[in-house]
């Protein structure tokens, strides 16, 4: 099948996931057309079936905005008609539903009839698209798809919640290609990082408010002062900054390295033994996934739909958001002995298995077949 992915390319789990999904459809012998203002982060290297189209927003002196949604839904009309794409699966709503539909009924005019998947993944369900300046383009556009899939549960019910959704969302799960993930950790760099054995902790994320990354270094402090450890905080944001700054003032900053946006995640999990989440919400938590499947056990908020990849005291533990004690006291639970962390790491495992690349993709895959038969 001839699909076109439209996706942010940041650091973020929208645009991770897309590409993924991409790439995992291109190996199946689909072709790919991502369309995207940017080469998305985990788009690297040459495959057959793979092209990216380049979204290119002119610069005019009028224009204090320029107008990148008009730009897309362009570019979309012009990969359709130039590379017999048979579907449009947009991920993150806003904009990228609503040029789709733009698109669509340009396309629809010369006779072309190009269904459109919108894959819903967080906050454009929960935060941004929720606010009046948008929710009224993102119930249109939502609407206006021919299938709406979402990667929780949660953030089905959130979207029937706060809008006036006329039809089924599917529920389609993020995953991880858990082979990738799964891999021995190296030692020498292990060691480097934590030289007299202390645990490794990590977070991943776009530090942005919603993370409260600020409540990761608070619960790993107090976790340090009982169970030696070591914090690497991956990624960056708007909140950085303030993080660093918070971290220069208090004890224990030694063992806390920001290393910025990294690409070789699945060499950076295999080292760690915990993975901390502390978000206020979050749809999925797949970063906390892509840790499962290298072993690494989560301590995460019971926000959201991280309840639907954690389960407490199996392969790692939940609190109240903000309840860093908490927070605390099972991470100590987890490595009271040797005997049960290895335990919470092979569970971490084996729940990640359930959402293996090999399990899900077919699930989208069967949505492609549908909404497609019905234009043939
Ligand atoms: O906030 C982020 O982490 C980025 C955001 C995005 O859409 O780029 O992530 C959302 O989508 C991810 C992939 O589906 C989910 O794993 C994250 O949980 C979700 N983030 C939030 O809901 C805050």
């Amino acid at each position: 099948m001839n699909i076109a992915i439209v996706c942010y390319p940041t650091y973020g789990g929208s645009g991770v996931l897309a590409t993924e999904l991409g790439k995992a459809l291109a190996d199946k012998g689909h072709n790919i057309h991502f369309i995207t203002y940017q080469q998305p982060i985990r788009l690297s290297g040459f495959h057959t079936n793979i092209f990216y189209h380049e979204v290119r927003v002119p610069e005019y002196p009028l224009f204090d905005y320029p107008p990148y949604e008009t730009a897309l839904s362009s570019t979309m009309v012009d990969v359709v008609l130039n590379h017999d794409i048979q579907l449009l699966h947009v991920h993150y709503a806003i904009p990228h539903a609503s040029a789709a539909y733009m698109a669509k009924q340009i396309l629809a005019k010369e006779g072309r009839h190009i269904p459109v998947i919108t894959t819903l993944h967080g906050t454009d369900i929960t935060l941004v698209g929720r606010d009046k300046t948008y929710s009224p383009v993102v119930t249109f556009s939502m609407n206006e798809s021919d299938i709406i899939t979402a990667v929780s549960q949660n953030l089905k019910d959130e979207t029937y919640k706060n809008f006036a959704i006329d039809k089924d969302i599917e529920v389609v799960h993020n995953f991880v290609d858990v082979k990738r993930f799964h891999k021995k950790p190296v030692d020498a760099f292990k060691k480097l990082i934590a030289p007299d054995g202390e645990k490794i902790i990590v977070h991943a994320s776009n530090f942005r408010k919603i993370k409260r990354v600020e409540d990761v270094v608070k619960a790993f402090l107090l976790i340090n002062k009982q169970l030696p450890s070591k914090l690497l905080l991956l990624g960056d944001g708007p909140e950085r900054p303030y993080v660093e700054s918070i971290c220069r003032d208090c004890t224990g900053i030694e063992r806390i390295k920001f290393l910025g946006k990294q690409e070789q995640m699945e060499d950076i999990f295999p080292i760690a033994d915990l993975f901390l989440l502390t978000s206020e919400y979050e749809s999925f938590g797949l970063a906390a996934l892509e840790a499962m499947a290298a072993e690494v056990p989560v301590i995460a908020t019971n926000a959201g739909g991280l309840p639907e990849i954690v389960i407490n005291g199996y392969n790692g533990f939940m609190s109240n958001v903000g309840d860093i004690e908490d927070m605390c006291s099972n991470t100590l639970k987890i490595f009271k002995d040797e005997e049960t962390e290895k335990l919470f790491k092979q569970n971490a495992y084996t729940q990640a298995k359930k959402f293996d690349i090999h399990h899900i993709v077919p699930q989208y895959e069967k949505l492609y077949e549908q909404v497609t038969s019905l234009v043939s």
